[in-house]
């Protein structure tokens, strides 16, 4: 399993929105979103590059990804 931090998520429809959007970044499966956390975790291999530009194309602030 792999994490990356979003922030700038308050409510359901920004979970479900980043876990849409994580959902469709090639390689990646398994999304999960946490609000109170401000992370997602997911399985799977994508660039860096592709996961955050996923979270950021949508409006929120990717951060560390692990
Ligand atoms: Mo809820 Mo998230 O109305 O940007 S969708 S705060």
């Amino acid at each position: 399993m792999k994490t990356v931090e979003v922030g700038g998520m308050h409510c359901p429809k920004c979970v479900a929105s980043v876990t849409k959007a994580l959902s469709e970044v090639p390689g990646l499966s398994n999304v999960s979103v946490s609000l109170e956390k401000g992370l997602a975790t997911f399985e799977g291999d994508a660039s860096e590059d592709a996961i955050k530009t996923a979270i950021d194309r949508i409006g929120f602030v990717p951060g560390q990804v692990k």
